[in-house]
């Protein structure tokens, strides 16, 4: 049962529609992640493989998850910014274990989080810290300092360790973004 189903069936109730988007750099672990969270009658709508740039639809009646790489593809950057506008709620994902390319990662999530779409919005912004697993791999600590977390305070925003590939660290990551994002619902 993919961990979206409770929030997936109560927008349906209440007739809402919710975009989340999973970026990260490539190799991170989002499409592990996201094959694990979407909601189990979710089908996937589009594959967008052009060169460099590719995007990932995932829809049930109510949720739907726009996945995408932010790195090596700076000229498509237009492209996936695009969907900055109708987001939600955003899940960042890390892999704590590359830490020559955490540096990249903070660089993206600045740009991210001072895009004019997203800046003055109180969007949830939910950190996994993947590949908990890897030895010497980052603890979840360590990578919000790398990351500089301390320094958002105009959105809410969680972080958690997780390992994907075993499915830990990701439900409770779900149930803060889940809350968030019921709360900003009426
Ligand atoms: P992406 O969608 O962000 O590009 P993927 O990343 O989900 O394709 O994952 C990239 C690789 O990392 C995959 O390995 C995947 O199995 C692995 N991975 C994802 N999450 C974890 C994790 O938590 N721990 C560990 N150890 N590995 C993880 P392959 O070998 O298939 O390329």
């Amino acid at each position: 049962m993919g961990l979206f189903d409770k929030l997936a069936g109560w927008l349906g109730l209440k007739k809402k529609d919710v975009n989340v988007l999973c970026l990260g750099l490539d190799n991170s672990g989002k499409t592990t992640i996201i094959n694990q969270l979407k909601p189990t009658n979710a089908r996937t709508q589009d594959i967008v493989p052009t060169i460099g740039f590719s995007v990932e639809k995932f829809k049930t009646s109510s949720l739907s998850f726009t996945v995408f790489d932010m790195s090596g593809q700076g000229r498509y950057r237009n492209l996936w910014e695009h969907y900055y506008k109708e987001c939600q709620a955003i899940i960042f994902v890390i892999d704590s274990a590359d830490k020559l390319r955490m540096v990249v990662a903070k660089e993206e999530m600045d740009t991210l989080l001072n895009h004019p779409d997203i800046k003055h919005r109180r969007i949830p912004v939910l950190f996994f810290a993947n590949k908990m697993d890897v030895r010497d791999a980052l603890s979840s600590v360590k990578v919000s300092q790398v990351l500089g977390l301390e320094n958002i305070k105009d959105k809410p925003w969680h972080i958690c360790s997780s390992d994907a590939l075993r499915g830990e660290g990701l439900q409770e990551g779900v149930d803060w973004l889940q809350d968030m994002m019921k709360a900003n619902i009426h």
